[in-house]
């Protein structure tokens, strides 16, 4: 499978610019990561969820809201700037993912340990669209911890997928992930032949 041209967009007379997209299952933390990292406010598009219009909201009972259309932030990465589009969770607004997806260069599969399975249909996506990705574990009270090899082949996900932990809530280790995900894109896009030879 071969992962399409970087695109670092340069808009007239303004700096290089990358669109990355984080999915990951409803309630994961996708909406919580672009407000922690975004340097400006936010776009979101919230709705308050009632009983019988959610999906299963076990593993986040203190939520009362979902991403209805998708959430957008931007943050500036060593002169370069990134927007982040993130995908709605539930079921109902997954036809948006074809609109969000455009353009992205890469991409941020959210999972939380408690419930791995509910992340394949986001790898499904990503592998499907050939988006390069990393796999963030975002890590709730009470979920247990896990060693990268186990989620690696919990997930059945290639070697050269990086996984990394995170707290969405924490802007330093988001932009630790996001940083993590360009330098993948870029290692994924830049043909070998290009690659300096000590
Ligand atoms: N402890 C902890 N709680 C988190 C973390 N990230 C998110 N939360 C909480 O988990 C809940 C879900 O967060 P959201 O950011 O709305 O999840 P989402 O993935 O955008 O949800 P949908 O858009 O509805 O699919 C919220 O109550 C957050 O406060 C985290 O890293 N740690
Ligand atoms: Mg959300």
């Amino acid at each position: 499978m071969t992962a399409p041209a970087l695109t670092v967009r340069r808009p007239a007379g303004g700096p290089p610019s990358l669109k990355i997209v984080l999915t990951g299952p409803f309630g994961v933390g996708k909406t919580t990561l672009v407000g922690a990292v975004s340097d400006i406010a936010p776009v979101t598009t919230e709705a308050r969820m009632s009983a019988g219009n959610a999906d299963d909201t076990s593993h986040t009972p203190a939520k009362t809201t979902t991403t209805v259309a998708m959430d957008f932030g931007r943050l500036d990465v060593d002169g370069v700037t990134v927007y982040v589009y993130g995908t709605p969770g539930q079921h109902r607004f997954w036809f948006m993912w074809d609109a969000i997806v455009r353009g992205a260069a890469g991409s941020v599969v959210l999972v939380d340990t408690r419930r791995l399975q509910d992340s394949f249909r986001h790898l499904d996506y990503v592998d499907n669209v050939r988006l390069p990705y990393v796999v963030a574990v975002n890590q709730f009270p009470g979920a247990r911890s896990y060693p990268a090899s186990a989620i690696r082949e919990a997930l059945a996900l290639a070697a050269n997928v990086p996984i990394v932990d995170i707290d969405a809530r924490d802007r330093d280790s988001v932009r630790r992930l996001l940083i993590a995900l360009i330098e993948h894109v870029i290692t994924q896009t830049t043909p070998r032949s290009a690659v300096a030879q000590p």
